[in-house]
């Protein structure tokens, strides 16, 4: 059985690859320090080169010492980030931050790059910094990502380490930063249950589809946390009832075949509702551009008719001040006369009476 699923992904795989019209997917793995985002990078890679489906893999993390995987692109490459932090003086946090900046110049080059391998590789896979808010609340991050999904079928796997997650509060404030993550984004969204050799993710599934399993889980808290989480447990239900669950080991390789299905369905949700969406805001943004200049045209266009013409040779402030005061010396005259008039008329009806 499992077997005939390989077959079919690595099919799926395949038309991914030769069918023009199909562009690569792009896995842009985040999530926080330590769940095993680079592991699982590693253990996708090497997944997909064992179905002849090589990926195209990107490393957006400076700091990182080693990684486990061979990367096509790797930020280090270009930018050196202990240099970073030296030269300006900054903190780890600052220096990676910094270094993806420095990055996200010459970002339209690699999207260029990558555009062009479409035939040769099935899919991107990008490996970010363990400092998630780094990548994620950053003007460089969202560069990032907005280009990639504009570009191709963007899909965003947030890595939670299940291990981790076995309190209510916790798992709670995980989902949480996984919500924010995916209004922020606004791209198909799948939650890796990663480390499931050592924890299995049912508890989280049936937390997830039931709620009184949750209540009770959260009975053993007595904190005053554990009504904010009941409460935003059933805030957060429409969100599960849209989210995509795998669990993942991504030292055994337990589950990539479900992660492979789900990023098949993730394609279709990207090119059924983000796509339309993304080419809506697309056809906006220019009409706005154009309505823009065209207002601009227009405005300076009318501000030429109107404005007196400046006499040759004279110095422009000089010019605009005699226009002014012959402006005024217009004005004053003719209020003048109309005083004059006006206390004539009345005068004259004195008089009369
Ligand atoms: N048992 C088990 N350990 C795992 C799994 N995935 C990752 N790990 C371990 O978790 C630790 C962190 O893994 P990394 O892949 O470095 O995590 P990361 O998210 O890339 O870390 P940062 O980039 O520093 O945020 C390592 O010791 C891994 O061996 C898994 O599926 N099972
Ligand atoms: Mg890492």
């Amino acid at each position: 059985m499992a077997c005939a699923v390989e077959n079919e992904i690595s099919e799926e795989l395949k038309s991914i690859k030769i069918d023009e019209k199909h562009e690569m997917p792009c896995i842009l793995v985040l999530g926080m320090a330590g769940s095993g985002k680079t592991t699982f990078v590693q253990r996708l890679t090497s997944y997909l080169y064992s179905k002849k489906t090589p990926p195209y893999v990107i490393n957006l993390d400076p700091a990182v010492h080693e990684i486990p995987y061979p990367a096509n692109i790797d930020i280090r490459d270009t930018v050196d980030y202990k240099e970073v932090m030296k030269q300006y003086n900054l903190g780890p946090n600052g220096a990676i931050m910094t270094s993806l900046n420095l990055f996200v110049t010459k970002f339209d080059q690699v999207l260029n790059f990558v555009e062009n391998k479409n035939n040769e590789y099935s899919s991107i896979i990008i490996d970010t910094p363990g400092q998630i808010e780094v990548f994620t609340w950053s003007a460089s991050g969202a560069i990032i990502t907005e280009s990639l999904a504009s570009a191709l079928p963007t899909i965003i796997v947030y890595v939670m380490d299940t291990a981790r997650s076995t309190n209510p509060v916790t798992f709670m404030s995980n989902m949480l930063y996984a919500c924010s993550i995916m209004y922020k984004t606004k791209l198909p969204f799948i939650v890796l249950l990663n480390k499931i050799d050592i924890v299995d993710h049912s508890f989280i599934t049936d937390w997830m589809t039931n709620f009184d399993s949750f209540q009770d889980a959260l009975s053993m808290e007595t904190s005053y946390i554990s009504n904010l989480t009941r409460s935003m447990s059933l805030v957060l239900d429409e969100f599960y009832e849209h989210l995509k669950c795998v669990g993942v080991s991504s030292v055994t390789g337990l589950g990539m075949d479900n992660f492979m299905s789900a990023i098949s369905t993730a394609i279709i949700e990207y090119n059924t509702e983000y796509k339309p969406e993304l080419e809506k805001k697309k056809v906006l943004k220019t009409k706005n551009e154009d309505d823009q200049k065209t207002l601009k045209s227009k405005s300076s266009l009318e501000s030429g008719f109107f404005t007196k013409p400046v006499p040759p040779n004279i110095p422009i402030n000089y010019a605009t001040s005699t226009v002014e005061e012959s402006d005024e010396e217009n004005i004053d005259e003719s209020e003048i006369r109309e005083e004059h008039s006006f206390s004539h008329f009345l005068g004259s009806k004195i008089q009369s009476s």
